[in-house]
């Protein structure tokens, strides 16, 4: 069986789509430095997953991650846009020289597949209000928008220099399982879901009737897996999401609902440079990949919840 690598594959992304590569009868090595992930995400009893602690900044170990493998799937990045804004120089290491080692380590040694994950931060706050489609301008705002938009384009270049063939995708807003809370600039549902089940009050930043295009990350790893794994992928950057808008109200009325009540919630201002709407045109999306059966939020809160 191929045995493919997931940089990354100890975070909450990564551990979902090592899972479904096992599942599938996949060989997986993980290539992870573990500051945000966990060894406990990974069955790592599992005599067909390799796990390799290392960082993808250290070219060398990249280079010895990628040999002989089938594919890669590089999720590894500080996923976090404000450690970005925060320490600029550390993230690049991460988000960008981690994706170039990937790229050369996979032309060294002749591996063509990789699976890449882009973010809608790219599109900074154009396209707001509206369905913003993979051609909108992109305006990154941040170090971590503009290493994800650098990823692409180096991405694009090895396509074109060394034959890799990448399949880039661009997430919108991710949820379910082991995403992490921990941090105020966590996932929201990861934070509103903790919260609720413990008790604690919930803050919304201003009026909760901002909107987002809520994904499962059982729905992103069905597409990932495709990437992978189909004989050709289209080149062309692809958004990642339902072209659905949830109001934070409506995801709490959701969450009220599984958790049988609400702790109090209390609004705050709204976060300074918050997008109020952000929804992905996934045209593009649907015309070149099989679309799982989409998730429904209940669903996939239900999952999250562990009920
Ligand atoms: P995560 O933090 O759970 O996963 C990232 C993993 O990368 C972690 O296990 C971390 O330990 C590892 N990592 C970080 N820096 C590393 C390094 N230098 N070397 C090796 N490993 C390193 O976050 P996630 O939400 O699973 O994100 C996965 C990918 O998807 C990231 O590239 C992220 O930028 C991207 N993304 C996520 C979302 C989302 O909604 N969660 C949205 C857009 C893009
Ligand atoms: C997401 C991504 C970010 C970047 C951006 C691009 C995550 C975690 N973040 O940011 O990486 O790609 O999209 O557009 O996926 N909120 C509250 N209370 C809380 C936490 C959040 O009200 O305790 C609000 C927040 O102000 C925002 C909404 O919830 O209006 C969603 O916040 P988020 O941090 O989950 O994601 P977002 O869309 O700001």
């Amino acid at each position: 069986m191929a045995e493919f690598l997931v940089t990354g594959g100890a975070g909450f992304i990564g551990s979902n789509l090592v899972d479904a590569l096992l599942a599938a009868g996949h060989n997986v090595r993980v290539l992870d430095n573990l500051s945000m992930g966990k060894r406990s995400n990974l069955p790592l009893d599992n005599p067909h997953l390799r796990f390799i602690e290392g960082d993808v900044a250290d070219a060398e170990v990249v280079a010895q991650a990628v040999a002989g493998c089938a594919g890669v799937a590089h999720l590894a990045a500080v996923a976090s846009v404000q450690a970005s804004v925060d320490d600029p120089v550390s993230t690049h290491q991460s988000n960008f020289i981690g994706t170039l080692n990937v790229c050369e380590a996979m032309r060294q040694h002749g591996v063509r597949r990789v699976v890449y994950a882009s973010s809608a931060a790219i599109y900074g706050n154009n396209g707001e209000g509206v369905a913003i489609d993979e051609a909108t301008a992109k305006a990154p705002l941040t170090p971590y928008a503009s290493d994800k938009l650098a990823g692409e384009h180096y991405l694009d270049f090895y396509r074109r220099q060394h034959g890799l063939e990448p399949a880039v995708f661009r997430f919108f807003n991710i949820f379910g399982p082991r995403q992490d809370p921990s941090s105020p600039y966590s996932g929201v549902i990861s934070i509103f879901t903790q919260r609720a089940q413990q008790g604690l009050p919930i803050s919304v930043f201003g009026d909760g009737e901002q909107t987002r295009d809520f994904f499962y990350v059982g729905d992103l790893v069905a597409l990932l897996m495709q990437g992978l794994l189909s004989e050709q992928v289209v080149s062309d950057p692809l958004n990642v999401g339902w072209s659905q808008a949830v109001s934070l109200n409506q995801l709490l009325a959701e969450i009220g609902v599984l958790c049988g009540g609400l702790p109090p919630v209390t609004h705050l201002p709204a976060r300074a440079g918050d997008i109020r709407h952000s929804r992905a045109d996934n045209a593009r999306l649907q015309a070149h990949y099989h679309m799982p059966e989409q998730t429904p939020l209940r669903e996939g809160l239900r999952q999250l919840l562990g009920l």
